[in-house]
C-alpha cells in the first residue's frame, strides 16, 4: 500500500453475477427446472412476463464473457451454480453435463489469472424440492449440503473461495414473507422457518466443508445501515426493529450464536422457539463474510407497515437509481465499521455494489453512463475510508458484469458495467467498464485523480 496504490496488492478486484440471471438455456444437458425456471414461466410474476431462458446466453458465451474479463484487468469473479444443472432433482443422481459446465468455467477462468468465487446458492432451488417443502422442509439443510459437497469434490482444487448463500433475506422476504420472488408464498409464519433453514442449511455446508474442503468458506449478506428520520422515540425504535430484521437476522446467530431478541416483537405470534442446539449449530466460525451494499434506509415508525411497524422514508433531494434506491456511499464505510466492530475483524469483501441506470443510446455507439461511473467512484473511495480506518477489506465485487434478468422487473432494469443488446447478444463496454479497469490497471491511485468523481 502506498500514496498512490491505496489499496493492498492482493486485493480482489472483481464482478459478480449469478446463474438465472445470465446464463440462459436453464433446461440444456439434462437440467432439472429452478423455482425461478417455474416462477418466470407463471403469468404476471415478472415484468412482461420476462424469463431467464436466454437472458445472456453466457451458458454458450461464457469463453467470451471471460475474455471481457480479461479486458477489464479483473483477478477475480464471482458466480453462482445452478443447483438444478447438478442435480436436476435437486438430490440423487448427479448431472455430469451440469457439473462440466462449470468446470469448463473455472478452467477458463484460470487460464486468464481470475480467481473464482463460488457461491452455492444464488435463489434457484430446484423445482423438486420446493415440492417437499423447500426451505421449510426441516431436511432442507441435508439436502443442500449433500449439494455443496458434490460441489466441493468436483471443484475444491481450482476453487479457492466458496460462499454457502447469497443473500438470505431476500429469500425469505421476497419467497416466503411478501411473495414477489419464488416460490412467491407471502406467509408469517413460513417466513422464520425458512431462514432458519436457511442458516442450518448454511451451517451444514461448512461443516461439510471442514471436512472436505482445503481453502475458505463464508457467507454472503445483503446489508443496508438504518438511520432514525427524528429522534423521537418511536422513529429510534422503529430503526432499531429494522436493523434487526435486516441487518441482524442472519449476522446475529452465525457470529453471536442468537437471533436478535427484537425479531420475536416483530413476528409476535408467528415467531417459533428454536433449538439451542440448533444456534449453536448455526454458530460456527467463518473463513470471510461477503457483504452486497447498495443503499440505506431512513426510518420512520408507522404502525401501517406488516410487520415491521417501519417505514423507509424516501430522501427526495438524493439521487436515485432506477429501482428507486438512493445512492448513499457513506452507506458503505458506516456498515462496512459496524460490522467489524459488531462481529469482530475477519475479512470482508464487498460481494455486490452497483446501480441500475437507464443508459441511453448513443449515436456513435458509445454507451455514456456517468451516473454509474460515478456511484462506482464514490462507493470505492467509500470502501477505501472504511479500510483506512482498520476495516479489514479484502476485495470489491461490482454487480454485474453484463445487463442481465434483474428477478421481477425482467430486462427492464441495467447493472451491468457492459451493455447487453438483448436482440443480439452484443456486448458494448460502457464508460463505466472502462473507468473501473483504469482503476484495477492503476491499483485504485485513479480514484483521486482530479476529475475522477465526474
Ligand atoms: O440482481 C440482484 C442480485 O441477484 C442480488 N443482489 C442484488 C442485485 C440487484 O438487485
Amino acid at each position: 500500500m502506498s500514496a498512490h496504490s491505496p489499496f493492498p496488492a492482493d486485493f480482489l478486484w472483481g464482478v459478480a453475477t449469478s446463474a438465472y440471471q445470465i446464463e440462459g438455456s436453464p433446461l440444456a444437458d439434462g437440467a432439472g427446472p429452478s423455482i425461478w425456471h417455474e416462477f418466470a414461466h407463471t403469468p404476471g410474476r415478472v415484468h412482461h412476463n420476462e424469463t431467464g431462458d436466454v437472458a445472456c446466453d453466457h451458458y454458450h458465451r461464457y469463453r467470451d464473457d471471460v475474455a471481457l474479463m480479461r479486458e477489464l484487468g479483473l483477478n477475480a469473479y464471482r458466480f453462482s451454480v445452478s443447483w438444478s444443472r447438478a442435480l436436476p432433482e435437486g438430490r440423487g443422481p448427479i448431472n455430469r453435463r451440469g457439473l462440466d459446465f462449470y468446470e469448463r468455467l473455472v478452467d477458463a477462468l484460470l487460464k486468464q489469472g481470475i480467481q473464482p468465487m463460488l457461491t452455492l446458492y444464488h435463489w434457484d432451488l430446484p423445482a423438486a424440492l420446493d415440492r417437499l417443502g423447500g426451505w421449510l422442509n426441516p431436511d432442507s439443510a441435508n439436502w443442500f449440503a449433500d449439494y455443496a459437497q458434490i460441489l466441493f469434490l468436483a471443484l475444491d482444487d481450482r476453487v479457492k473461495l466458496w460462499i454457502t448463500l447469497n443473500e438470505p433475506w431476500v429469500v425469505v422476504n421476497g419467497g416466503y414473507l411478501h411473495g414477489a420472488l419464488a416460490p412467491g408464498q407471502r406467509n408469517p409464519y413460513a417466513a422464520p422457518i425458512a431462514a432458519h433453514n436457511l442458516l442450518r442449511a448454511h451451517a451444514a455446508a461448512v461443516q461439510a466443508y471442514r471436512a472436505e474442503g482445503q481453502h475458505q468458506i463464508g457467507l454472503v449478506v445483503n446489508l443496508e445501515p438504518k438511520y432514525p428520520a427524528t429522534e423521537t422515540v418511536e422513529d429510534l425504535n422503529a430503526t432499531i426493529r429494522a436493523d434487526a430484521d435486516f441487518n441482524r437476522h442472519y449476522l446475529d446467530p452465525v457470529f453471536l450464536g442468537s437471533y436478535p431478541p427484537e425479531l420475536a416483537e416483530i413476528f409476535g405470534a408467528t415467531w417459533p422457539t428454536f433449538p439451542d442446539s440448533d444456534l449453536d449449530f448455526i454458530h460456527q466460525p467463518l473463513d470471510f463474510l461477503g457483504i452486497n451494499y447498495y443503499s440505506r434506509q431512513v426510518v420512520r415508525h408507522d404502525p401501517n407497515v406488516w410487520p415491521l411497524a417501519a417505514a423507509k422514508v424516501r430522501q427526495d433531494r438524493q439521487t436515485h437509481t432506477g429501482l428507486d434506491w438512493e445512492v448513499y456511499p457513506q452507506g458503505l464505510t458506516d456498515i462496512l465499521e459496524w460490522v467489524a466492530s459488531r462481529y469482530g475483524s475477519l475479512p470482508l469483501y464487498i460481494t455486490e455494489n452497483g446501480a441500475a441506470f437507464y443508459d441511453p443510446p448513443q449515436a456513435d455507439g458509445e454507451m455514456n453512463d456517468p451516473l454509474r461511473r460515478r456511484y462506482l467512484h464514490d462507493h470505492l473511495r467509500a470502501a477505501l475510508a472504511a479500510q483506512q480506518n482498520g476495516v479489514n477489506l479484502h476485495g470489491y465485487f461490482a454487480w454485474s458484469l453484463l445487463d442481465n434478468f434483474e428477478w421481477a422487473h425482467g430486462y427492464s432494469q441495467r447493472f451491468g458495467l457492459i451493455h447487453v443488446d438483448y436482440a443480439t447478444q452484443q456486448r458494448t463496454f460502457k464508460a463505466s467498464a472502462r473507468f473501473y479497469a483504469e482503476v484495477i490497471r492503476s491499483h485504485g491511485a485513479t480514484l483521486f485523480a482530479g476529475n475522477a468523481g465526474k
